[in-house]
């Protein structure tokens, strides 16, 4: 089976994919395509013009919870938890987390009062998973399973958002998700699923975006 994954190198729900791909050994390809002018292939293949895209020989499939789940169940065996009832929970809250990528995605373009209120809708979502979140290591135990791939793009780029202010977006209320962060950004697939300087890539795309979040920064240059 030939796997092609297409994506913007920026994509986090694309950086899902990706960990569970390396994580699960599974050999694939990657091509990164220009968001701001994609190809007229990608155009004729994405049914909704978003990343990632799966070609799996000559199918496509989108949608980062359904490219990780066929992930899944072409691996030998499963990062996914045991029961249908936990599968299910884990599933309810990848797509919660998709709507916390909105809010990052609004934060880094807002002005100062769309900035606060994205801030406070992020720690709202933030709250709710801290207090149903164990003291385990992973989500469910133990194990890096899928839904920590799926938290690990935002752990990523809230670490990265903290360095380039004085903490704009502080995980430290959060006992609970800032054990699991640094758990998660100490796997390796998750250290190898970005290119060779996305945080400085990230931090040009939030200077360029010229929103209130880039006048935070604080002053050093990452070049
Ligand atoms: N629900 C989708 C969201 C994918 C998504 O929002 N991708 C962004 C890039 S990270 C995109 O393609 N944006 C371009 C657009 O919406 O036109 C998934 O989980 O795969």
């Amino acid at each position: 089976m030939n796997l092609e994954l297409v994506s913007f190198k920026l994509c986090p729900f694309a950086q899902r994919a990706i960990i569970s791909l390396n994580r699960q050994n599974i050999d694939f390809s990657m091509t990164y395509i220009n968001p701001m002018n994609p190809p007229d292939w990608f155009k004729k293949i994405s049914p909704t013009g978003q990343v990632p895209l799966l070609k799996v020989d000559d199918q496509v499939i989108f949608e980062s919870l359904v490219i990780t789940e066929f992930i899944e169940e072409i691996a030998n065996h499963s990062f996914h938890p045991d029961t249908a009832i936990q599968r299910a929970s884990n599933r309810s809250w990848i797509i919660f987390s998709g709507d916390i990528l909105g809010n990052m995605f609004e934060l880094i373009t807002a002005d100062e009062k769309t900035f606060n209120t994205a801030k406070q809708s992020l720690f709202e979502k933030l709250t709710k998973i801290e207090s149903i979140k164990t003291s385990s290591t992973f989500f469910n135990g133990e194990q890096f399973n899928m839904i920590d791939a799926a938290f690990a793009p935002i752990f990523m780029r809230l670490s990265w958002i903290n360095e380039f202010t004085d903490n704009a977006l502080s995980l430290s209320a959060f006992k609970r998700l800032s054990a699991w962060s640094d758990a998660i950004l100490a796997i390796k697939e998750v250290q190898t699923s970005v290119v060779d300087g996305l945080d400085d890539a990230y931090y040009s795309n939030i200077e360029a975006r010229e929103g209130y979040l880039a006048t935070l920064f604080v002053d050093e240059d990452t070049d």
